[in-house]
């Protein structure tokens, strides 16, 4: 199945922490892609966060959602996350964006990502890797809102990707 994963980071060392869970997702795939690399402003969660750095990861795997979803949490915890406030600053968050083409739907797993749509800072990216995947004129849309193209900022490629 072709995946796509949502990575950010706005806690210590993040490129490095977004290299490592690439080196560890590219066990499931070595030939993964990786998005650019934005800085992004950080959405919802306490004031005053860090600014993010996220990117997208395509990459095409036999594991289910369920197992996806597992590996994401352990590549979480690996990186030393704690989870305390909703949206709060944190060393790796990792989302399974897109299952292929599958809508699920379990308590804690939902696929398509119910907020995809409205972010930028998984919109870009993944428009870079594919762009029949985001909705058309997502841009407009979310022109001069809190989450769109205004509040992110392409700034290279992941060192080793
Ligand atoms: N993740 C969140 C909440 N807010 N903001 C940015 N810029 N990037 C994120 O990855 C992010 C966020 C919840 O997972
Ligand atoms: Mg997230
Ligand atoms: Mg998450």
């Amino acid at each position: 199945m072709e995946v796509f994963l949502g990575l950010g980071s706005n806690l210590g060392d993040r490129s490095a922490r977004l290299a490592a869970a690439v080196a560890s997702l590219r066990r499931l795939d070595a030939g993964l892609e990786v998005s650019p690399v934005y800085e992004t402003e950080p959405v919802g969660g306490p004031p005053d966060q860090p600014p993010y750095l996220n990117c997208v990861v395509r990459l095409t795997t036999s594991a289910s959602p369920r197992q996806l979803l597992e590996l994401a949490r352990r590549l979480e915890a690996d990186a030393g996350r704690v989870r305390t406030v909703r949206n709060g600053p944190r060393t790796l968050d990792v989302d399974v964006l897109l299952y292929g083409d599958e809508h699920i739907e379990e308590d804690d797993l939902v696929v398509p990502h119910p907020r995809m749509a409205e972010r930028a800072f998984v919109l870009a990216p993944l428009e870079d890797l594919d762009p029949t995947r985001v909705p058309p004129n997502w841009r407009e849309r979310l022109a001069g809102g809190p989450s769109g193209e205004g509040t992110v900022r392409r700034i290279g490629t992941l060192s080793g990707s």
